[in-house]
C-alpha cells in the first residue's frame, strides 16, 4: 500500500470501514428500469433514467453497483479498505408499490446476507425494508438481524413524499429500537412539497437536494418529538450530518421560540441534545478537514464515521482525505474502524 499523501506507516496499517457502501441486485435494477419507463415527476425520476435505462452510452454505475464480489473486492484491497458496510443504492425500494417492495427487500436482504458471507470480514450490511407497509417491514427488520445477521437497516428518506415521524411509521421505528440496530437514514431527492425550487441546475441530486431531503427528514425527527417516544433510537446520516452540524445552536435557540408560540411539541431535550444522543453522522462524499474537523468539535469524536459512498465516490480520494486529516491517532482508530464497530456492531 502506497499513499502520496504524506501519512505515516501506523495509519497506512490501520483498519478501515466504509459505511455508506452501494450495491444493486438485478431484480431491483430490472424494477427501476420499470419505473424509469413509467410516468411521473418524483426528482429521483433523472438519475433511476440515467443509471437503469440509460439506452446506448451505459451507466457509469450499474456494473459496479451489480458487483458484490471482484471489482468490488480489488478496489478495496487497491485502497486498503478493510471492509465496506453495503447498503441496497437510493432510492431502495422506496418507488416499488409495498407489495413488490416487502418482496424485494427481502431479496435484496437474502442476496446481501449471501455477499457477507461469502467473503468473510470484507462485507457487512444494512437491511432494506418496505416503510410502506409498516408492519411487515418490522417483521423483516427482526428477521434481518436476528436470522441474517445483518448489521442495521437503510431507508431513503422519505416514503410517498411522508416522513418516519409519521405514527403510521413508528412500528419500524419501534423495531429498531427494540432490536438495538441503528438505522441508516441515506438520502433520495427531495419529496414533491420541497421540489419546484429544486428541478433546474441539476440541484435535484447529490449537489444540494439530497442534502436538503435528507437534513430535513432529520430535523423532523428531533422537533416531532418522536425521540422522546423512542429515546434509545439510533440514526445515522451520511454526507457530515446532511448540513445539521451547522444548524445546532439555531435549531436550539428557534424551537424554544417555535414552543413558545405553540408550532411545535414540547420536547424533553433540546434539538442538539438530541442530535448527540440519537444520531451518528458518516463523512461520506465530503472530503473536507475544515467541515471533519468542526463536526467533531460539535459531536463527539465518537459520533462520527467514515464512509466513501462507492462507487459514486472514488475510494482513493476518500482514503487520502482520512488518512491525511488533523486528529490524533487514538481518534483516527474511531473515525476509521471502532465507532462503526460499536454502532453496527461489526465484529473486531
Ligand atoms: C449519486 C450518489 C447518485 C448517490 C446516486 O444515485 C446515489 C451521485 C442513486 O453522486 O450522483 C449516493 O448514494 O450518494
Ligand atoms: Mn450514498
Amino acid at each position: 500500500m502506497s499513499h502520496a499523501d504524506g501519512s505515516t506507516p501506523a495509519r497506512r496499517q490501520i483498519r478501515r470501514i466504509a459505511t455508506e457502501e452501494a450495491f444493486v441486485i438485478p431484480e431491483v435494477a430490472e424494477a427501476l428500469r420499470d419505473v424509469a419507463r413509467g410516468p411521473g415527476d418524483s426528482l429521483d425520476l433523472p438519475l433511476v433514467r440515467g443509471i437503469y435505462d440509460p439506452g446506448p452510452s451505459g451507466s457509469r454505475f450499474l456494473g459496479r453497483l451489480l458487483d458484490l464480489d471482484d471489482e468490488r473486492i480489488a478496489d478495496m484491497d487497491e485502497n486498503g479498505v478493510a471492509m465496506q458496510l453495503l447498503s441496497l443504492t437510493a432510492p431502495g425500494v422506496q418507488m416499488f408499490d409495498a407489495d413488490t417492495a416487502t418482496g424485494l427487500a427481502a431479496l435484496a436482504n437474502d442476496r446481501l446476507a449471501e455477499a457477507v458471507s461469502r467473503h468473510p470480514g470484507r462485507f457487512a450490511g444494512l437491511a432494506s425494508f418496505a416503510p410502506h407497509s409498516p408492519k411487515r417491514a418490522a417483521e423483516e427488520m427482526r428477521r434481518a438481524i436476528e436470522e441474517l445477521g445483518l448489521n442495521g437497516f437503510v431507508v431513503n428518506s422519505h416514503t410517498n413524499n411522508e416522513y418516519m415521524d409519521d405514527p403510521k411509521y413508528w412500528p419500524v421505528l419501534e423495531a429498531a429500537e427494540a432490536l438495538g440496530a441503528c438505522i441508516y437514514i441515506h438520502p433520495r431527492s427531495p419529496s414533491s412539497g420541497l421540489a419546484a425550487p429544486l428541478r433546474e441546475f441539476g440541484l435535484y441530486a447529490a449537489m444540494w437536494g439530497y442534502g436538503v431531503e435528507t437534513g430535513t427528514h432529520a430535523v423532523r425527527l428531533i422537533a416531532s418529538g418522536v425521540l422522546d417516544r423512542f429515546p434509545d433510537l439510533k440514526l445515522c446520516i451520511g454526507h457530515m450530518g446532511e448540513a445539521v452540524p451547522f444548524w445546532l445552536w439555531r435549531l436550539d435557540f428557534m424551537q424554544g421560540r417555535a414552543q413558545a408560540w405553540g408550532h411545535g411539541p414540547k420536547l424533553e431535550l433540546t434539538p442538539s441534545e438530541y442530535f448527540r444522543r440519537n444520531f451518528v453522522i458518516t463523512t461520506s462524499g465530503v472530503e473536507s478537514h475544515l467541515a471533519l474537523d468542526y463536526s467533531i468539535k460539535a459531536l463527539g469524536v465518537d459520533n462520527v464515521l467514515w464512509a466513501i459512498d462507492y462507487p459514486y465516490q472514488p475510494s482513493a480520494p476518500a482514503v487520502v482525505f482520512m488518512d491525511s486529516a488533523p486528529v490524533t491517532d487514538d481518534e483516527l482508530e474511531k473515525l476509521y474502524h471502532a465507532n462503526a464497530e460499536r454502532v453496527f456492531r461489526i465484529k473486531q
